[in-house]
């Protein structure tokens, strides 16, 4: 069962104005979030005295990956995320943090998104949560690689063909022509992933050959 429940922070402030955010100390530009409100909610969820992990959205947090998501699907407690904005929260927040994960390198108004795109890859994960979960053991990442292309029917779609391999029914052919393609399209935009990734001899053989024919 996936459950996701909203709190707005504006609903834990003292402030009369229901105001969230100050001047920075020490000055600058941009406005800090103030740590009393999101001392108040926190407070407030771990009322049932539930286990939780509380999980602060920011840049300056360990990059979300898919083994993060998968780690995450296996867990039973909660979570609560934090999502800021402006141009920073009050450090002390962090006393109250887990862990602090960013989506990637780049600046969001707001910790929102963020928080939507973890719920989204870690709840694929779950079983029953949407549908099967199947089709998430085949593909992108799961290899340790980019995807390998996909087709299916028409054979042929605008003059555009299906590589015979895939329709030749010969199972360890088509595994070889995947692997290549996904080392291919892997060596070509994240070479980074191949550095990583433990190859095996085969995988050496099949990046052999792409250099033998390929202008990468
Ligand atoms: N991956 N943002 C958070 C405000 C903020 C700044 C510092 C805490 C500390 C982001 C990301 C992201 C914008 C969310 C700044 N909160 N979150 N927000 N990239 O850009 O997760």
């Amino acid at each position: 069962m996936l459950d996701v429940k909203l709190h707005n922070i504006r609903d834990f402030t003292l402030d009369p104005h229901r105001k969230v955010d100050d001047y920075p100390y020490g000055g600058g530009a941009g406005m800090v979030f103030t740590p009393e409100p999101v001392f108040r909610a926190v407070d407030f969820l771990k009322e049932d005295g539930e286990p939780r992990k509380i999980v602060l959205l920011s840049p300056q947090g360990r990059p979300f990956s898919q083994s993060m998501a998968e780690a995450y699907s296996k867990e039973d407690e909660r979570f609560v995320f934090i999502c800021g904005r402006y141009e920073g929260i009050d450090e002390r927040v962090r006393t109250l943090v887990d862990e602090e994960v960013s989506i990637g390198d780049y600046v969001m108004t707001g910790g929102e998104l963020a928080a939507l795109v973890i719920i989204d890859a870690v709840t694929r994960l779950v079983p029953g949560v949407l549908g099967d979960d199947r089709s998430s053991e085949d593909e992108s990442f799961s290899w340790g690689l980019l995807d390998y292309p996909h087709y299916t029917r028409p054979r042929e779609f605008r003059g555009l063909t299906v590589p015979p391999v895939l329709v030749s029914g010969n199972h360890k052919d088509i595994w070889n022509w995947r692997r290549k393609q996904a080392l291919k399209k892997t060596l070509k935009v994240r070479p980074d992933i191949i550095e990583q990734a433990e190859l095996s001899d085969l995988d050496k053989k099949l990046i052999d050959e792409i250099y033998s024919e390929e202008d990468i």
